[in-house]
């Protein structure tokens, strides 16, 4: 076993379904997870059956109608605790995302460090869940607004933020006093199991209820059963647009509340005014960070016609610099994809970008040799391209940058929006006029819209989501922990009589 996988406390490789550190048999099918760094065996876990997805459930619901009337400062009290936790796991824990999920070390870290973040927040946010308070139009009564919890939260995560966007949804939903039932990724199922284990040590300090946080191992089956069923008031899912929208439809039919983070197909406007180091900085992050699987990875750069060749050679310079490997090996700035699927899915990407009429400027390929026997190493890739190519429009999770060009700002922003989907987007501009028209109710349609920053990266502070096809979700910062309380009205008569409203009398 792996020094980091000891440094996390867990002993057993292959529980399944656990409440708190309880865990379950089940009679589900064993997932193997493989590290795509060496496509090594990592863990061989159970998933969850009905059984035991009915236990999780009733010790989740009994966990509730205690955590719901702890006050939110308390739950604060245990998330800071659980910030803590993070802060002295942030190494192994980063080394084992690092490891199970194949992004740079670096990357591992920063993941960790969000999660880290994102407590800090909560704890803040545990005091301020504020409703208002309204002026009632009958003398001697009083109205205003309190924000319940709203029971179990189901949450179905990827494989590409494999800890980070758990966090952003329990840290939130905690505080909010909800009780939640984690489906991670089924290829990353240990980063699951890491979470928990630091989470439980925390619960069981504190005597939390460990119904609290669940952890249910499995692959599309279990999140149909969330999204039907009817004790689970919001489920949170981040993943494709093809998994949203059946989780969209199956919570709808049933009038549940979802809360989707679906595919992105990022573009940064690169102007004539932008300053070109930052550009061309951002734009490498954006598009070759993570391997080019992060929901906010640069898929399109929309360069204007006066600096196209300018940046293409920069772009092409920079490309040559980049040493693809081990991503533990912190000198490497790309590791490999998550596996051998996503490896054939970039593949034939690149195959029908020049089927379309696609020119790659730095062609793609899988590595092969030393160091690369696990099949899951790539090259990013720059192809020119056009707007309106079908794969163009359609999100390839892997490192495949289109260059497109444009002569005016109006043609630069509707070949932004003109994508399916819509969740970040960014201009390289020094022009005033341009950077405001970009960010206006004209301007870009995407749920993050940045300048002079690239489309990847966003802090934990914003409201983190997107438009279209990204399912409309916010999650994270500002007030995105709306999403994981019910709100109540209350008016309150304290005078001697009983006004109505609307003026109506009804005396007998
Ligand atoms: C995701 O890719 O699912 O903005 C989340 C970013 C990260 C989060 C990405 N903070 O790139």
């Amino acid at each position: 076993m792996h020094n980091f996988i000891q440094q996390l406390g867990i002993k057993e490789l292959n529980p399944g379904v656990s409440i708190g550190l309880n865990w379950l048999s089940s009679a589900g099918e064993k997932i193997t997870s493989y590290s795509p760094v060496n496509g090594k065996e990592i863990a061989a876990v159970t998933a969850a059956d009905k059984a035991s997805y009915e236990a999780v459930i009733a010790k989740a619901q009994q966990a509730f109608t205690e955590w719901r009337i702890w006050p939110a400062p308390k739950r604060g009290e245990i998330v800071r605790q659980i910030g803590e936790a993070l802060r002295a796991k942030k190494e192994p824990l980063g080394q084992l995302v690092s490891y199970e999920m194949g992004k740079s070390l670096q990357e591992g870290y920063g993941e960790v460090q969000e999660m880290i973040d994102i407590c800090d927040f909560a704890v803040g946010l545990a005091r301020q869940l504020h409703g208002l308070t309204m002026h009632s139009e009958r003398p001697g009564h009083r109205m205003y607004e309190q924000w319940h919890p709203l029971g179990i939260v189901g949450i179905i995560s990827a494989f590409n933020f494999p800890v980070a966007v758990w966090s952003w949804n329990t840290m939130l939903a905690w505080v909010c006093g909800d009780v939640c039932i984690w489906k991670p990724s089924e290829k990353t199922p240990l980063c699951g199991i890491a979470c928990q284990h630091i989470v439980a040590e925390v619960f069981a300090k504190n005597n939390v209820p460990e119904g609290v946080s669940c952890l249910i191992q499995g692959g599309r089956e279990i999140g149909e059963w969330m999204s039907h069923d009817t004790r689970v008031p919001l489920v949170s899912a981040t993943g494709s647009t093809r998994m949203g929208k059946a989780v969209g439809a199956a919570v709808g039919e049933r009038l549940g509340r979802s809360l989707l983070e679906l595919g992105g197909n990022n573009a940064i406007i690169i102007s004539e005014h932008a300053d070109l180091n930052i550009a061309i900085r951002g734009a490498l992050f954006g598009a070759v960070g993570t391997a080019g699987q992060r929901c906010t990875t640069t898929r399109r750069l929309i360069i204007h016609e006066s600096i196209y060749d300018t940046v293409k050679e920069k772009l092409v310079a920079a490309y040559k610099q980049l040493s693809i490997g081990d991503p533990l090996n912190e000198s490497n700035h790309v590791g490999p994809l998550i596996d051998t699927d996503a490896v054939k899915n970039y593949l034939h990407a690149i195959e029908q970008c020049k089927t379309e009429g696609g020119h790659f400027i730095v062609e793609g390929g899988v590595l092969e040799g030393a160091g690369y026997e696990g099949g899951c190493y790539v090259k990013p890739c720059i192809a020119e391209a056009k707007p309106a190519y079908k794969i163009v429009q359609h999100e390839t999770f892997a490192p495949i940058l289109y260059l497109l060009k444009y002569s005016t700002i109006a043609e630069a922003v509707a070949i932004q929006n003109g994508v399916p989907q819509g969740l970040s987007s960014s201009i390289m501009t020094l022009n005033l006029r341009e950077a405001e028209q970009f960010l206006s109710a004209g301007g870009s349609d995407c749920g993050i819209a940045n300048v002079n920053i690239g489309t990847s990266g966003a802090e934990i502070g914003g409201a983190f989501g997107g438009e279209k096809e990204t399912g409309g979700g916010r999650e994270s910062g500002s007030d995105a922990w709306k999403n994981y309380m019910r709100r109540q009205t209350n008016t309150i008569n304290y005078s001697n009589n009983l006004p109505l409203a609307q003026g109506i009398k009804f005396d007998l």
